[in-house]
């Protein structure tokens, strides 16, 4: 075990005896560690957060203390069983804070729900359930007393995605601009950036709300139990003011997407219209009661608008040279450009039957 990780560790109020200290999860962002201890003391979660995405570390974690502060006492008035389970607990430094500065590197430390599976897909049970937990995540949400910040400046505005798209062009910072492909590729984005602005644009008009969302509903960011519960949503890190489609339109880009979202082999790309409609469902159940005409009407569009933002944000990462998204080789962020191309054109394809599905749900 590593000794500038055991001192690291020393900072926070744990309980136990620190036996290992290994790497966890797959994160894009930031990098994990789980932190074993000896005998029955719960483990935990300790990561080093990338502070050159999240510049202001004070505002981040009083976030998401306030968040799961306030999830807790939903929970507790509910009478919920295994409480422990489905809200993550952050642990303080030993100066009272939730996280320790090294000199270089922040640190953060939650407790490790144990027994829990990650996965990269849902069977269409699990979509259904999901549907629902996001739904009563929003509801959860809606009342917190807190003013919280944007932990991230314009994370889901697509407009601005395309304006540093366009940055990305003109700075060809890699090299990269003048690919046959790339070309191709920007003509693919540039052509649907006016419709897919439509929520911006709604916004200005006062037609479309922002609510507290979580922001990166991918299905790794779920812990679910052995028998394929939703425990909880991890990685609060991006929980801000935005529009409800950023929930709906992420999880589905990755639980409906045929293949991982870094697959190379786009012919493996396809839309999965039954986990559509099993999140659907189940996420009508839950929010029907408080969302607008606006946002239920739209929720097709939010469904594709997260394959084009994330096709947009991969694209500009690669232009760039590769400066934000951790990359396991040089076209990693190209061929995760093209998996959400192509997974958009297959969304795109299913408009009609998503507004038919809706629709009849709602009947
Ligand atoms: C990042 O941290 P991670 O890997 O869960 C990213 C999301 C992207 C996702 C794509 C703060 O999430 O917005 O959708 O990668 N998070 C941030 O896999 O940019
Ligand atoms: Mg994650």
């Amino acid at each position: 075990m590593d000794q500038k990780m055991k001192e690291i560790v020393a900072h926070f109020c744990i309980r136990g005896n620190v036996t290992d200290i290994k790497p966890l999860g797959n994160g894009l962002i930031n990098t994990t560690y789980q932190v074993l201890t000896e005998g029955d003391t719960p483990d935990y979660v300790l990561q080093n957060v990338n502070v050159a995405i999240f510049p202001d570390m004070d505002l981040l974690m009083n976030n998401i203390v306030e968040v799961t502060t306030h999830i807790r006492k939903k929970l507790e008035a509910a009478g919920t069983d295994d409480i422990d389970r489905k809200v993550l607990t952050f642990v303080q430094a030993n100066d009272g804070k939730y996280y320790h500065f090294d000199g270089e590197k922040y640190w953060r430390m939650m407790v490790l729900i144990p027994d829990t599976i990650s996965k990269t897909g849902v069977s269409l049970e699990s979509a259904y359930v999901v549907g629902e937990t996001f739904a009563q995540f929003q509801a959860m949400l809606a009342d917190i007393p807190a003013q919280l910040g944007e932990t991230i400046k314009d994370f889901h505005n697509i407009e601005w995605r395309l304006q540093q798209l366009a940055d990305a062009v003109r700075d060809n910072k890699a090299g990269r601009v003048n690919d046959p492909i790339v070309q191709e590729i920007l003509g693919e984005v540039n052509r649907r950036a006016e419709e897919y602005s439509k929520s911006e644009r709604l916004y200005r008009e006062g037609k479309l709300p922002k609510r507290i969302c979580h922001c990166d509903t991918k299905v790794d960011n779920i812990l679910f139990d052995k028998n394929d519960n939703v425990l909880c949503v991890i990685d609060l890190d991006t929980v801000m003011p935005s529009f409800v489609f950023s929930d709906f339109g992420d999880f589905l880009r990755s639980a409906a997407n045929t293949t991982r979202e870094d697959d190379p082999v786009t012919d493996n790309v396809g839309f999965n219209f039954d986990v559509f409609k099993a999140f659907t469902k189940g996420y009508l159940k839950g929010a029907r009661c408080f969302l607008t005409p606006v946002e239920i009407e739209n929720l097709p569009y939010a469904t594709a608008l997260f394959p084009y933002m994330q096709t947009v944000r991969f694209f500009a990462d690669y232009l760039n040279g590769d400066t934000y998204f951790k990359v396991q080789y040089p076209e990693h962020n190209l061929d995760r450009t093209k998996n959400q191309l192509r997974l958009l054109q297959c969304v795109e394809a299913a408009f009609p039957k998503m507004e038919a599905f809706i629709k009849e749900q709602l009947a």
